[in-house]
């Protein structure tokens, strides 16, 4: 089973299963578009494994690799209108790109430089390491737009250690009251700097098929 269903009056949208198999509807894309897609994965795979290279060898900062996570990245900015906020974390370096981010200013940031040199006009913040937070940035963004009637979605994106910080649960809490145009994306990677699954979320980790053997 890849997607848990907490609600049953909730129906989850799925395309694939675990192993990759059509199981839905096939997305109304172009042969072009399927192509330019994968090759934001490649590009984002290549930069991520030279960034790590560059860290072994003391010539880059902190790094988390985006290698597995590449099509999420990527599948996630891929409808985002150019007016679309993007909120990330640290691991998200292909929505970035397809956002239109210069390679050059993402090798920048991870040469320990803050984004000072984001340009404005591709609409993504910072890269933000603070666990969560910029799940709230996100519906500040979608409020903002809102207020001033713009037709903007921001996207918030975290990781799911993120779903244990006060940040997150306020976030949505915050975008359900004030009806904010925002989506919050959160990727399973099952893993969590010093916290096993149980003691994170109260769900089942049996989605993954590497983790059940
Ligand atoms: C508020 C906060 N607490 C702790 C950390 C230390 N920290 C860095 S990465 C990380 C794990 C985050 O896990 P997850 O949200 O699942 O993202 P992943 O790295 O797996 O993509 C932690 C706890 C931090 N950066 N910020």
């Amino acid at each position: 089973m890849a997607i848990q269903q907490v609600d049953p009056g909730m129906v989850p949208y799925q395309i694939l299963d675990t192993e990759g198999k059509l199981v839905g509807k096939m997305p109304d894309l172009s042969a072009e578009r399927l192509l330019a897609l994968y090759r934001y994965m490649q590009l984002g795979r290549a930069f991520s494994n030279k960034i790590i290279a560059l860290q072994r060898q003391g010539r880059a900062t902190t790094f988390g690799s985006l290698v597995g996570q590449e099509a999420t990245a990527v599948g996630l900015a891929a409808p985002m209108q150019p007016q679309d906020w993007l909120a990330t974390s640290y691991r998200e370096l292909a929505s970035l790109m397809v956002k239109g981010m210069p390679l050059a200013t993402l090798v920048y940031s991870f040469r320990g430089f803050t984004a000072e040199n984001f340009p404005p006009e591709i609409h993504c913040l910072p890269i933000q390491v603070v666990i969560g937070t910029q799940m709230l940035h996100a519906v500040g963004l979608a409020m903002a737009a809102k207020i001033s009637g713009d037709p903007v979605v921001a996207v918030g994106v975290c990781g799911d250690g993120a779903t244990s910080e006060g940040d997150f649960n306020e976030a949505l809490n915050f975008a359900g009251v004030f009806q904010a145009s925002s989506s919050m994306v959160t990727i399973s990677s099952l893993f969590m700097t010093s916290c096993s699954r149980p003691l994170n979320a109260r769900v089942q980790a049996r989605d993954r098929p590497w983790w059940r053997r």
